[in-house]
């Protein structure tokens, strides 16, 4: 009996390793070798830092920020110079709670002036970061402001005329999210870099030493040959089987993207530039132009595929790997918000705003951007309709319209209600050749404020007028 049990024990002393030997590869196979596999050449989604604040009382915020030049590996093996915001490419998300008092300082560390610029932030024209707050290189700006307007996804760039378009090529920019009582406690996901994602999409070209190769000609600006999501090339991303909330900025210089799902799946649309839609919209595909901001809900419980992609007109834009175990969240609400109206009771004013363009320059009713001209003189907190349309020119394009220091609302897109995606509060809105959009704008900050197309080779050259709010 004891030989027979000896014998057995060596049995087991000899196959219990080489069973958990065997275990040990397949799961390592499964969850490493499978998937890198799977994901060859691909690189994980960058996800940017959040800003420290660095005032500890929740009333008040204190940010920094500085310009560097930096480098960065997008193409495996070579590096490609870079400008960043504390850090390599692009900046961290900067947080601010809605009634905070916030105070940033930006270092400007290039050996050229910079200005930024709060996209979508409701500030007076002295801390909206436009042309003429231009911080020297070597030098600081310290911009100061109440928050005061609903949670939003916004974003910051620099704003200097004539070298916009190739810092922000280069590197800068960053989001920004704007948070409140109704974005703390609406039922959606809000775990920042699990399920609540933002993704900057930028197209661009790279030669063969690694370097940016950015090329302007008279005609326009070329597509580039890469689409990096947060300065991230040929990104994946792994989300759960639950919903996820992608936070997407078109970050583009000049190209549009028409956003669908590779499976054809509907999402829900939650948020345009100045916030929350009042309802949850069901969309297939969302359009962006350059400067313009959705918020949409992924649900990757509905899906049985390993792999869904975000893509734009055959472009690949970040493919998602679906991992994991079905999770429950929570049914998005029906109600988001209540969105106000802004009052048209007492329409002060009518302007119209004509966008010409031939090739990579434009003008705005016939001008280009003078520094030294006032175009526009509007009074404080009064209702006017902007008209602005696209009168096309010789080899026309569409042209995203932007307007600083204020969220606008949308009346009519060619004389019909806009589409529902356009119901909400907006900063940008692109017009397409032979368009026409009437706006419903109200400023609530006295200043000096910019209008001007987001096609920033566009804006360079002069396609922008200034006004004033007094
Ligand atoms: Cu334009």
């Amino acid at each position: 009996m004891k030989i027979k049990s000896d014998r057995y024990r060596k049995i087991l002393i000899v196959l219990i390793p080489v069973f958990i030997a065997g275990f040990v590869f397949a799961a390592y196979y499964t969850f490493f070798i499978g998937i890198n596999t799977r994901l060859e050449g691909k690189n994980e989604l960058k996800i940017p830092e959040i800003l420290e604040d660095l005032n500890p009382d929740p009333q008040i915020a204190e940010f920094k920020l500085e310009t560097r030049y930096s480098q960065m590996e997008f193409i495996e093996g070579k590096m490609t110079s870079t400008l960043g915001y504390n850090g390599s490419y692009l900046g961290p998300v900067i947080r601010f709670d809605k009634n905070q008092d916030v105070s940033i300082e930006v270092e400007n560390n290039l050996n050229e002036p910079t200005t930024l610029h709060w996209h979508g932030l409701e500030v007076d024209g002295e801390n909206d970061g436009g042309p003429m707050q231009g911080i020297g290189s070597g030098e600081a700006w310290n911009a100061k402001f109440t928050v005061n307007q609903p949670a939003a996804t916004l974003w910051y760039h620099p704003h200097l005329t004539g070298l916009v378009a190739d810092q922000v090529y280069y590197g800068l920019a960053g989001l920004i999210y704007i948070d409140d009582e109704f974005s703390d406690s609406l039922s959606i996901p809000k775990d920042y870099g699990i399920d609540d994602i933002p993704i900057v999409v930028q197209d661009r070209s790279f030669k063969s030493d690694g370097s940016f190769d950015y090329n302007v000609s008279m005609m326009g600006v070329d597509k580039g040959d890469q689409i990096l999501v947060n300065g991230t090339s040929d990104p994946y991303f792994m989300v759960k089987r639950e919903k996820i909330r992608l936070r997407i900025l078109n970050g583009s210089n000049a190209q549009n993207f028409n956003f669908v799902l590779s499976n054809g799946a509907e999402f829900m649309m939650i948020a345009s530039d100045g916030g929350f839609l009042e309802n949850p919209l069901e969309k297939e595909a969302i359009f962006l132009s350059p400067g313009e901001r959705a918020e949409i809900v992924v649900d990757f419980s509905e899906f049985n595929d390993k792999s869904v992609k975000l893509t734009s007109n055959d472009d690949l834009i970040l493919e998602f790997v679906i991992d994991g175990e079905l999770e429950k969240s929570p049914d998005i609400p029906e109600e988001l918000v209540e969105v106000s109206e802004i009052p048209d009771d007492e329409v002060l004013n009518t302007r119209i705003f004509e966008l010409q363009s031939m090739g990579i320059s434009g003008t705005i009713n016939g001008k280009y951007y003078d520094m030294d001209r006032i175009d526009e003189r509007v009074t404080l907190n009064a209702t006017e309709y902007w008209v602005v349309r696209n009168a096309g020119g010789m080899m026309a394009t569409g042209h995203p319209f932007h307007v600083h220091g204020t969220q606008f609302q949308v009346v009519s897109r060619n004389g019909e209600k806009p589409p529902p995606e356009e119901s909400g509060y907006k900063d940008t809105v692109y017009v397409d050749v032979g368009e026409e959009l009437v706006l419903k704008v109200r400023f609530k900050k006295e200043g000096l404020f910019m209008y001007h197309c987001h096609i920033l080779e566009h804006e360079d050259r002069g396609m922008m007028g200034q006004f004033v709010v007094e």
